[in-house]
């Protein structure tokens, strides 16, 4: 949002110790001011909600490990990769051992494409962990 957007004041109510947990965790993570960390709260509310009802354009990253010698997995990765193309910008692969692949990927789509893609590949035997953050560019 850009710094001309008007903004509304409303009043929010909490209980003392609360309060006194926010604070510490605003100051804790930099925030200048109680509101903007309020405000990527809500921001960060309605993504996971959008993306939970599977409406709107997301952009984010998919970032999951895999042991490469269990099953099909390493197969199974790729055609589903190649299944969502259009929604992959960017993948990455690290071998962090003798066993186990880091990869992360840069998706950007329908959030339905993208919460598809992500439960396929944690559905995959072999993927031992994987997390989906999201954004968009207006929010
Ligand atoms: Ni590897």
């Amino acid at each position: 949002m850009g710094a001309t957007m008007p903004v509304e004041r409303v009043g929010v109510s909490f209980e003392p110790e609360l309060l006194e947990r926010f604070d510490s965790l605003v100051s804790s993570q930099g925030y200048p001011s109680r509101s903007e960390a309020i405000r990527d709260l809500i921001r960060k509310a309605i993504i996971e909600s959008e993306v939970e009802e599977g409406s709107g354009e997301v952009i984010g990253t998919l970032t999951f490990i895999y042991d490469h010698h269990e099953g099909d997995v390493n197969n199974r990765l790729i055609n589903l990769q190649h299944d969502h193309h259009q929604e992959i910008l960017f993948t990455t692969h690290v071998h962090m051992d003798h066993d186990m692949c880091l990869e992360i990927l840069i998706v950007k789509g329908p959030s339905v494409e993208i919460r598809n893609l992500t439960d396929n590949i944690k559905a995959i035997k072999g993927v031992k962990h994987g997390e989906l953050v999201i954004t968009r560019s207006s929010i």
